[in-house]
């Protein structure tokens, strides 16, 4: 699909919740549209990778529940290192039922999320009023899907980013297209050397998720954590996308 719009830069975006104004603002200040995917399954991994290649991403992404040893120590750290290396703390949980199921598992359980993250990702797909449990955690809704045969299609992207729309506690989209411009979009399904997985992910490019997308962050995973070298990994992905989100500008 080709852009119609001109991008909008990162700073004159207008984004009313908190936690996409710190996004942004931590972007410019590092210049870096990087949020790297961490889906190591021990805290060690997860700790060394967060201390290695913090200082080049604005969020650092979990699935807290592939963490075989997830502690209380490890939330503490992780809240730690995120402070001093200025990023946020991202849970992609990938919420997908009624509100007060989600509101249970927000809160309560093992992860007890609300007490320590930034952000979370929720599906919209039990409707508009499932995200009201959230607040004040920012929340980014799945509108569509990287992997091969996806259901979300066209029709259910549009109803989709309607229903993010018109929730305060949404400020940016998960999806593989341009969206409206009071939405951030975050597009996940990037690698440089890799054209997908044996599992059906399919990747792009940074330039061409920022060219053609006009995406405002892109998620990579296992470009950087499988990296031989993932500091070094992370510092090209994060040249390479702001390269690619500034030449976008023009
Ligand atoms: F919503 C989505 C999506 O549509 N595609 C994804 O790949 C989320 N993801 C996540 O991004 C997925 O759960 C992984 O955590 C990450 C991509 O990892 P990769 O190693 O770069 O493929």
């Amino acid at each position: 699909q080709a852009p119609s719009r001109k991008r909008t830069p990162l700073q004159d975006k207008e984004v009313q919740h908190p936690v996409g104004k710190n996004m942004i603002d931590i972007a410019l200040r590092k210049k870096s549209n990087l949020i790297a995917s961490a889906d190591v399954v021990s805290s060690l991994e997860l700790i060394n990778l967060a201390k290695g290649i913090g200082d080049k991403i604005v969020a650092l992404k979990l699935h807290s529940d592939i963490i075989t040893d997830f502690s209380w120590d490890l939330v503490t750290e992780l809240r730690t290192i995120a402070r001093e290396k200025d990023f946020l703390l991202f849970e992609d949980r990938k919420f997908a039922d009624i509100g007060n199921t989600q509101e249970l598992q927000f809160k309560q359980g093992v992860y007890r999320f609300a007490d320590w993250v930034d952000m979370v990702t929720a599906h919209p797909i039990a409707g508009e009023k499932s995200f009201d449990v959230f607040e004040p955690t920012g929340v980014v809704a799945i509108v569509e899907m990287s992997s091969a045969g996806a259901l979300t299609d066209d029709y259910y992207v549009s109803k989709a980013l309607n229903i993010a729309q018109k929730s305060a506690d949404v400020f940016a989209v998960v999806a593989q297209r341009q969206v409206p411009d009071d939405l951030l979009l975050l597009t996940p399904g990037v690698n440089i050397d890799k054209k997908g997985d044996s599992k059906g992910q399919q990747y792009n490019t940074p330039k061409k998720v920022f060219s053609e997308y006009l995406t405002d962050f892109m998620i990579v995973g296992r470009g950087i954590y499988k990296a031989n070298d993932p500091v070094a990994a992370a510092e090209e992905y994060r040249q390479q996308g702001w390269k690619a989100y500034e030449d976008s500008l023009s």
